[in-house]
């Protein structure tokens, strides 16, 4: 396909003011008539011929002004429809297409899932329902008419609000739903379905009152409760944080079984893949309920950012995108530790976004360029472009930053906005020129930081050198400073947090960058001098992780050891703990290549304080036993990477750490055990993490008293949580055991296709050579199924992210198989195959022997024939 880019904009030369579309579903033969009322746009190109978007439309019938339009007078293809002279003035242009929902195996457009009907039209979708100008920045007004079987689809579900309903002969009924906030197509959805459903009324602050309903399998409706839970908090926050209130009559979700991703936010009718909707202490771990809290929220607080102000263009998706992460990232953060979230939310940019971002498919937050949007809801567009907004808020403050967020509402509601319009509103609040700031959308790759520090004992003086540079990317070979917020403390030798106090003059950081803790390197080097400092202090820098950005070098062990014990920032404590485990791992690297071994005794000493302290936050605690995943040390490591060495030196730490830390270890498991009754929140799930990260390190140190051990959890597990934990811990444990509680599970949860997607998930991800044959026989067993990417993901994308040294053997058994599936996959689900092939980003950090292997998979991936534009726009991007 065409390169698109954003340079290339022009206004639209039409545009569609109103929609009435009046929908008959059946199975193979939908027939959708749309009326458009359409006019040239002033601001467009004059004169300009009429050209809509199609994709695999049947064309039945075509009407200009109600009269039927002469075959000259159009030319339709499945994928386009030209109207040759279109009037001057207003006109209503009449299309029926037809579709088949039963053979739309893309699941984008009007498809089944299970025995409903459901749309997925982000990003260009909707041009399979109907001939449209399928672009963000048309917004229309839609009425919808459905009609279904009464028997089949009992329950139709349209955009706002319900306006009619009623029924037909022939067991046939409609309804009709009204949505009166303009909006593009991307937005638009309908369900019919036979649904059960659980409602709740909700007031809104200014009194006006919604009806919400999530719409769910029959039968499932109990396992709805949690999803409502989240969503009437999130329409509470979104009224405190924000000002944001909801603004039609109904709030629908739907759960539906087959998804592309995650959820969809179309106004008043999200959709959601179920496993973002459906929970019970039975079937779903905490990291599920968080989940579910975080996505309903995410989807929720679409309808303000997205929906009431959408984008101008597809490049400008993280306007969108990255503000509504930010904004669900802090709802969670409100909701539970502000901490934890924190660190997973890092945990997270850093698996995701960093290799991306150092890799051939790195591109700018706001890209110049696609051959396929679809392949650009990434890790940057979404989570660093969190990141961008929140450095914003920490660069001018809290208070200015409410104010640039009611200003972008007020001037750009109703209207399809761009990101220098979100940027103004913030300049214009605080005052500050954010030209160099909007180099963060700009400019792709991770800014490297370095620290030279010195103390002058003499002088009572620290001072810290600091220099950042942004190794090139595709098309960006010299990069500019960025603008970079770095909240930094000092800590004493005692362990206090000392008053930050500049030397005057140049050198010093101003009153108000060591009254806030964050100082700013707008160029590329910077020289701070702190007074007064009456002996060697630790810097503790980028608390919060306040900027997307590596530190480097990595501080003494001694340092980080203080940091460890004495850092009021949690954030900091835990990237201690994280700090030192990396460099333990690099000892044992050196070490099995004759180098000097790690020695961890102050450190395992340090962690082992603070499993026993038995105070606090249980769920931090397992976050700094939690120690880098081998996926975390293969990035720190950059180039020439080996996941045998990494695997081996980890499981070597792992165990070494498991049995040094056995006695506090056994007696966390003990008194973490679970509490009479279940609840999802923050702090019960702090104990869950800790009992369960003290039951796999006991294992890793000793397999033969934590192999029992974890049997008995897991066969008295009272929660999800505390029996998968276990599942995965035996997993490691190869023997009849294993093989027995893999069984056992299966047996239990074999109706629950979300619970058999951990079953799936699990052995995917062991670690072990017979494991690429296991999911060769996983993929053959009858509930595998290719057409359900819960599924699919389940099998191949955990082999293939989350199983290093399988997928990246030595005999390319793991690379093959994924290919294997990727081109079987490719026709049906183009996206999904996609998304599938880009867990070889990082084919390139690789050592010879594998990289060598990654890219002839990838060039005779990209040689196949008919090859989807997405496939190959990933193929192509990462081989160049
Ligand atoms: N906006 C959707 C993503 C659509 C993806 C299309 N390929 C979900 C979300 O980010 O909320
Ligand atoms: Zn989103």
């Amino acid at each position: 396909p065409q390169a698109v880019r954003l340079a290339d904009y022009r206004p639209p030369a039409f545009l569609i003011d109103a929609v009435d579309l009046d929908i008959s579903l059946d199975r193979s033969k939908t027939r959708v008539a749309a009326r458009l009322a359409i006019r040239r746009n002033p601001a467009g190109q004059a004169g300009a011929p009429l050209a809509l978007d199609g994709d695999g439309l049947v064309l039945r019938r075509v009407a200009l002004d109600g009269a039927p339009l002469a075959p000259e007078a159009y030319e339709a293809t499945p994928d386009s429809f030209l109207l040759r002279a279109p009037p001057e003035g207003p006109f209503t242009l009449e299309i029926e297409t037809d579709v088949d929902p039963s053979a739309n195996t893309q699941l984008s457009g009007l498809y089944r899932s299970g025995s409903a009907y459901c749309t997925q039209c982000e990003a260009e979708g909707f041009r399979r329902i109907t001939y449209f100008l399928d672009r963000p920045d048309v917004l229309s007004v839609y009425t919808t008419r459905i009609e279904a079987d009464k028997s089949e689809a009992p329950v139709l579900l349209g955009n706002g609000n319900p306006v009619g309903a009623g029924d037909l002969d022939g067991g046939r009924h409609f309804a009709i739903w009204r949505d009166p906030f303009p909006k593009p197509c991307y937005l638009f959805a309908l369900v019919g379905g036979d649904l059960g459903h659980i409602s709740e009324s909700y007031r809104t602050s200014s009194g006006r009152d919604v009806e919400l309903a999530i719409y769910v399998e029959r039968g499932k409706e109990p396992f709805a409760s949690y999803a409502m839970d989240s969503l009437v908090r999130s329409m509470r926050w979104d009224e405190q944080a924000f000002g944001r209130e909801y603004d039609l009559d109904v709030f629908n979700i739907v759960a539906v079984s087959d998804f592309n991703m995650g959820a969809m936010e179309n106004k008043g009718l999200n959709i959601f893949n179920d496993k973002y909707v459906l929970a019970s202490p039975e079937t779903a771990t905490d990291s599920d309920y968080a989940g579910i809290e975080s996505v309903i929220a995410h989807e929720y607080f679409h309808n303000w950012t997205g929906n009431r102000i959408t984008c101008r263009d597809w490049f400008q998706l993280c306007l969108k995108e990255g503000l509504t992460v930010y904004r669900d990232q802090e709802f969670s953060a409100d909701q539970r530790s502000r901490a934890v979230k924190r660190i997973s939310d890092v945990r997270g940019l850093r698996a995701q976004q960093f290799p991306e971002d150092a890799g051939p498919l790195a591109h700018p937050v706001r890209p110049s360029l696609y051959h396929e949007i679809n392949n650009f809801y990434t890790a940057t567009v979404y989570e660093k472009g969190a990141e961008i907004v929140r450095m914003l808020k920490t660069l001018i403050g809290e208070a200015d930053f409410r104010r640039g967020m009611d200003l972008y509402f007020a001037r750009f509601d109703g209207t399809a906005a761009t990101v220098e319009d979100f940027l103004a509103c913030f300049a214009e609040a605080s005052g500050r020129d954010l030209a160099q700031f909007s180099l963060w959308y700009e400019q792709a790759g991770t800014p490297q930081i370095s620290v030279q520090s010195d103390y002058d004992a003499a002088a009572k003086t620290f001072t810290l050198a600091l220099e950042q540079s942004t190794p090139p990317t595709p098309g960006q070979s010299d990069k500019k400073p960025f603008v970079i917020p770095l909240a930094l403390g000092l800590i004493g030798e005692n362990g206090d947090e000392l008053t930050l106090s500049a030397a005057p003059g140049e050198t010093g950081a101003s009153g108000e960058e060591c009254a806030r803790g964050v100082v700013e390197l707008s160029t590329p080097k910077r020289k701070i001098v702190f007074e007064n400092v009456p002996s060697r202090p630790v810097a503790s820098l980028l608390r919060g992780f306040s900027a997307p950005v590596r530190l480097a070098p990595p501080q003494s062990a001694e340092d980080l050891e203080r940091l460890l014990a004495h850092d009021s920032d949690s954030f900091n404590r835990w990237q201690a703990a994280q700090s030192l485990a990396l460099r333990s791992v690099f000892a044992r690297i050196e070490a099995a290549r004759g180098g000097e071994g790690a020695d961890d005794k102050a450190f395992f000493d340090a962690l082992k304080r603070l499993v026993e302290a038995g105070e606090g936050d249980p769920s931090l605690v397992a976050q700094a036993l939690s120690l880098p995943s081998e996926i975390d040390i293969a990035r720190e490591m950059g180039k020439d990477v080996d996941p045998d060495v990494i695997y081996s030196a980890r499981s070597g730490l792992r165990r070494d750490l498991g049995r040094f830390l056995a006695p506090a270890l056994a007696e966390a498991h003990a008194r973490f055990a679970p509490q009479e009754g279940f609840s999802p929140d923050a702090a019960s799930a702090g104990r869950r993490a800790m009992r369960n990260v003290a039951l796999d390190l006991l294992a890793a140190g000793d397999p033969a008293s934590g192999g029992p051990l974890a049997e008995r959890q897991f066969a008295e597990a009272t929660n999800m949580t505390d029996r998968i934990c276990a599942l995965a811990t035996l997993s490691h444990l190869p023997g009849a055991a294993r093989e027995d509680a893999f069984a056992a599970f299966y047996e239990r949860y074999r109706k629950d296709h979300l619970v058999v997607d951990k079953w799936f998930a699990l052995q995917s991800t062991i670690p072990e050579v017979e494991t690429t044959a296991r999911v060769a026989r996983l993929m053959a067993h009858e509930d595998f199924s290719l057409a359900n990417p819960n599924r699919v993901r389940a099998v191949v994308g955990s082999f293939a992210n989350g199983n290093p040294t399988r997928f990246h053997a030595l005999d390319g058994s793991g690379y093959a198989l994924l290919e294997r599936v990727v081109l079987e996959l490719d026709p049906k689900n183009p996206q999904l195959a996609a998304r599938l092939l880009s867990a070889l980003r990082s084919w390139r950090s690789l050592e010879e022997r594998r990289r060598k292997i990654a890219e002839t998979t990838l060039r005779r991936i990209l040689a196949t024939p008919d090859l989807s534009a997405d496939v190959s726009d990933i193929a192509t991007r990462a081989l160049g």
